[in-house]
């Protein structure tokens, strides 16, 4: 070979072998951005996918939100929220609580029930009346800080969007055979009771027992159907303590004032033991 031609092939050589190294570079770089989050539906990830109709299928259980703790805490992928009314607010969150949650709060309870009391309107003070009849206890700053009682305040701040220091130590009822509290508004008439934490303004009422007949939570005021109410048929909007369920409704209206229409009761059981444990939220800080 003459000296000239072996000179340009070396060139032609030299630029073919720069050519393939820059696309392959180039290549590798293009699959990197496809695999950074959010970017594109030809990463690997989204490729391995099979389509119908021209949309990609998810796997069952995609991994978004893999290993988040919040996630448990939130019981995502469990509760399913059903709005019951909206004058009053009431929302109804199926699968609230886990079988477990349920069982530990009523453990806790059990030991210490009382007779329960209702306040009274002039005075703030709590006494033991007709109007409510079943028994209760609140858990005490200890229970508060077991890690299963934290996630369920969580819980309870995240979904009524009310900070947990707002929030009354849970109280546990329960209502044997005839019990019933009747219809009443959680929040306060006097003085007394708005001196720490300012107003109830929520209430997330939480079913914890099964095997109850009656005993359902009773709006008078919601809805303008029929329902159920310890065996009577009556007019408004009734919730049945379905164990894990729970039921989170307003005392205040979207005006931000008091609402008359959360008026709300227990209908009488009228068999087995009807467990629940209620939260009430204030306007502040309840510490
Ligand atoms: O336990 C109930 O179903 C219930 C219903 C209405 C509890 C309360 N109110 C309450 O404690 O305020
Ligand atoms: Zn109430």
């Amino acid at each position: 070979m003459v000296p000239s031609m072996k000179f340009i092939f070396g060139l032609l050589s030299f630029v073919t072998v720069g050519l393939i190294i820059g696309s392959v570079s180039q290549l590798a770089l293009l699959r990197q951005l496809e695999d950074s989050p959010g970017t594109s539906t030809k990463s690997p990830r989204f490729r391995r996918l099979h389509q119908r109709d021209g949309v990609l299928q998810l796997p069952r259980g995609f991994p978004l939100w893999k290993n988040d703790k919040e996630v448990e805490t939130l019981r995502l992928g469990y509760i399913k929220p059903e709005v019951l009314s909206w004058s009053p607010r009431i929302i109804l969150l199926h699968n609230f609580l886990s079988m477990e949650e349920c069982e530990y709060l009523k453990a806790i309870g059990y030991p210490h029930l009382q007779n329960s009391h209702v306040v009274d309107s002039k005075t703030g003070k709590s006494f033991m009346s007709n109007v409510r009849t079943s028994s209760g206890m609140f858990l005490s700053s200890k229970d508060r800080k077991h890690p299963m009682v934290q996630a369920i305040e969580k819980r309870i701040s995240i979904y009524a969007q009310v900070p947990v220091e707002n929030g009354e130590a849970i109280q546990i009822l329960r209502y044997e055979k005839n019990q019933y509290y009747e219809p009443h508004n959680d929040y306060f008439f006097d003085d007394f009771n708005l001196k720490k934490g300012g107003q109830r303004i929520a209430t997330m009422l939480m079913y914890i027992g099964d095997n109850v007949e009656g005993g359902e939570t009773y709006f008078p005021a919601g809805g303008s159907g029929e329902c159920n109410c310890g065996g009577k048929i009556v007019k408004g909007i009734s919730v049945k303590p379905i164990k894990g369920n729970a039921v989170l409704f307003w005392s205040m209206g979207l005006n931000g004032k008091s609402d008359p229409k959360s008026l709300h009761g227990a209908c009488e059981v009228l068999s087995g033991k009807k467990w629940s444990a209620v939260k009430w939220m204030r306007e502040r800080a309840f510490t």
